[in-house]
């Protein structure tokens, strides 16, 4: 056991019981001609976060502690994109959409691949998710039912998109989230702050939030 000294007030790690969850640092969502940039986004902002995100990684590695990464995409067909999703907004690429990395958040597709400075060692469990939250439609609850998991440490993007929406889901399953306030990142830099106020707001309402340094440290 460590103690963090985390928002809102410290969080109790265990790391035996601890998995890191990095969700969609994926080529669509952090490189230019992707699904982030379709829709008009900056992507430079959420390139920034990489060097901290692969040092929270390294930690969780070094300790011999679980690695998830999560990939948001759709089977070739469509027929896991409810239309709803599909046309919503008016990006200049739709999902399924040819772009300059393949079909856009296509499973299979350069553009829907974890990017390379982040990638999954071979071993490493890899979810494909539909939706924003990872334990909707995947197997992840059975996988850290499993594993005897407990705790979820959260990296990635976005953070007020499926960052926040996989915590919420967590939470409600009982896991204890810590969200690595410098390896997740926003579009919108107010909405990074606003999610991470949320959510730790209320005596910890979803999950607490800490920096790399301060994991890694606990977890060594
Ligand atoms: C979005 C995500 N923002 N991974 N996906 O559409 O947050």
């Amino acid at each position: 056991m460590a103690t963090i000294k985390a928002r809102p007030f410290d969080f109790t790690f265990a790391p035996e019981n601890a998995a890191l969850i990095v969700i969609d640092m994926q080529r669509d969502f952090i490189e230019p001609g992707g699904f982030g940039a379709t829709l008009g986004n900056d992507v430079t902002r959420l390139q920034a976060i990489v060097p901290a995100t692969a040092r929270l990684i390294a930690g969780f590695r070094k300790a011999g502690l679980p690695v998830i990464h999560t990939r948001e995409c759709h089977a070739p067909d469509l027929s896991d994109c409810p239309p709803a999703k599909r046309t919503r907004g008016n990006p200049s690429l739709r999902i399924g959409d040819p772009g300059t990395m393949g079909r856009i958040l296509i499973a299979g597709e350069a553009g829907a691949d974890i990017i390379q400075a982040l990638y999954p060692l071979p071993g490493e469990t890899v979810i494909d998710k539909p939706g924003k939250g990872a334990f909707y439609a995947t197997p992840l609850g059975e996988m850290l039912k499993e594993k005897g998991v407990r705790q979820l440490v959260f990296a990635g993007v976005t953070t007020e998109v499926c960052v926040q929406t996989t915590m919420r889901e967590a939470n409600d399953r009982g896991y204890e989230c810590l969200l690595a306030t410098d390896a997740t990142e926003s579009y919108f830099p107010e909405f990074k702050k606003a999610a991470i106020d949320m959510m730790t707001a209320q005596g910890a309402i979803v999950g607490w939030a800490a920096t790399v340094d301060q994991i890694v440290e606990a977890i060594d």
